[in-house]
């Protein structure tokens, strides 16, 4: 009775109401005169048109996981457009059956059903059918897994690189990014095109997740726990170097979740050697970037490195004190070192230039509202900056000349 609150809404309670009693034949026909169908058809077509062109609308773009540029992605995406047509050929199949079964056999006055118990053949045919599907899919799924979870073994030349996430920024750390050279940067990870990269996940503080939808789909960055994952950009899919394919955190970490961005620069073999034999600290410096140099040393060293890559013990303290809290602390933040080589500050949120470094410099809650930057660092203590503009300015001329 309860299931039927419209019908029985106007009955008293514990009365059956009319309708039941009423002649079923007589409201059968009501409900399927065509009449009554027309609006929601149209709204249903309109309905569809607009998913259909919201979904093409999809298709290109930065982050469009439909263009895959290297094994890693094309695997995942050979995957997703195999499962998907099965899918629906399976689902035309069924609905279509369904369709015909309900249409054709449907109540008629005056007609009495007949009664079917089994049909052997057909049982058989539904049992096997899904079977070798299932069965099909998912040992095809198994072998793709393993196929993107690691480099091809017959692959000498990989570079590795830890991945750390912070709120709410990325950290790159290459073990050997070439001739035993280590490097750490952060939020544009560099890569030479056609080389496998292997990546080593890890968090520093709450769960991120690192995704660049057309290398790679996405994988969790868990704190403790190193997950691993890899991608090669293959030439073969990119028009000109250097190319660069966007990521960003793919799990809600905190309030500036959706400000952590990354970029995936590919260059040339040549480009990407240069870079790293460049690695370093800036010499010389001109003279306005010295008196920056002093700036920095005293207000921005506690927390950022300037010098190469990052010590961890280093590390190890600052992410102590940035788990310990308070106010002015030092916090882990992006290794300066090669600053004046990416195209962006603030972990993907604006181009960087001597304007947008200002800004950062003078507040950088106004590009991004939370941030342990802003949060941390003594010269923000009474909301503004402590700096004269004099300061701010060699501060400028150094960290362009860092590369
Ligand atoms: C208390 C620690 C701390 C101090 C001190 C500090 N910073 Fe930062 N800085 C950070 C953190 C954390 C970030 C990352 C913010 C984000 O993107 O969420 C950051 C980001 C930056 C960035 C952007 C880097 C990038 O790749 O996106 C620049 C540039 C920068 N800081 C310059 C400075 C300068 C110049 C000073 C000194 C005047 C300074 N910082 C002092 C913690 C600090
Ligand atoms: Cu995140």
């Amino acid at each position: 009775m309860g299931f039927m609150p419209f019908k029985r809404a106007s009955a008293p309670v514990g009365v059956d109401s009319p309708s039941d009693t009423t002649d079923r034949h007589a409201s059968d026909t009501a409900s399927i005169a065509p009449s009554k169908w027309r609006p929601n058809r149209a709204i249903i077509f309109g309905l569809l048109i607009a998913i259909l062109l919201l979904v093409v609308g999809c298709s290109t773009g930065k982050q469009s996981t439909w263009e895959a540029v290297g094994p890693v992605a094309e695997k995942q995406l050979q995957l997703f457009n195999v499962l998907l047509w099965v899918m629906v050929a399976v689902f035309v199949g069924v609905e279509g059956l369904m369709l015909y079964a309900i249409i054709r056999f449907r109540k008629k006055p005056g007609v009495e059903p007949s009664r079917i118990h089994g049909n052997l053949p057909l049982e058989i045919t539904w049992t096997i059918i899904p079977t070798i599907l299932v069965l099909g899919l998912g040992i095809w799924s198994v072998i793709a897994l393993f196929e993107i979870d690691q480099p091809p073994s017959e692959d000498t030349n990989v570079i590795e690189v830890n991945v750390t996430g912070h709120q709410w920024w990325f950290e790159f750390e290459y073990i050997d990014a070439g001739g035993g050279k280590r490097i750490t940067t952060a939020n544009e990870l560099r890569i030479p095109v056609d080389r496998s990269i292997k990546l080593n996940l890890y968090s520093d503080d709450v769960i991120h997740s690192f995704w660049v939808p057309k290398l790679a789909g996405k994988l969790d960055m868990v704190p403790t726990h190193r997950n691993e994952m890899w991608f090669k950009a293959d030439s073969t899919k990119i028009d000109t170097l250097p190319a660069t394919f966007y990521g960003q955190c793919a799990e809600l970490c905190g309030v500036s979740h959706a400000l952590m961005r990354f970029r995936v620069k590919v260059l040339s073999e040549a480009d990407y050697d240069s870079w790293v034999d460049n690695y370093g600290p800036p010499q010389p410096l001109t003279e306005m970037a010295e008196a920056g140099q002093n700036t920095f040393t005293i207000n921005c060293s506690l927390c950022h490195t300037i010098n190469g890559p990052d010590d961890p013990l280093a590390s190890k303290s600052k992410l102590d004190s940035f788990m310990a809290g308070g106010d002015v602390t030092a916090v882990p933040a992006p290794n300066l070192t090669d600053l004046s080589t990416r195209q962006t500050i603030g972990a993907g949120l604006a181009d960087l230039n001597s304007e947008t470094l200002r800004a950062w410099i003078n507040n950088p809650s106004d590009l991004k509202e939370v941030n342990h930057m802003s949060g941390r660092a003594f010269i923000y203590q009474d909301g503004d900056v402590t700096l004269s503009d004099e300061e701010v300015e060699g501060l400028i001329a150094y960290l362009l000349q860092l590369q």
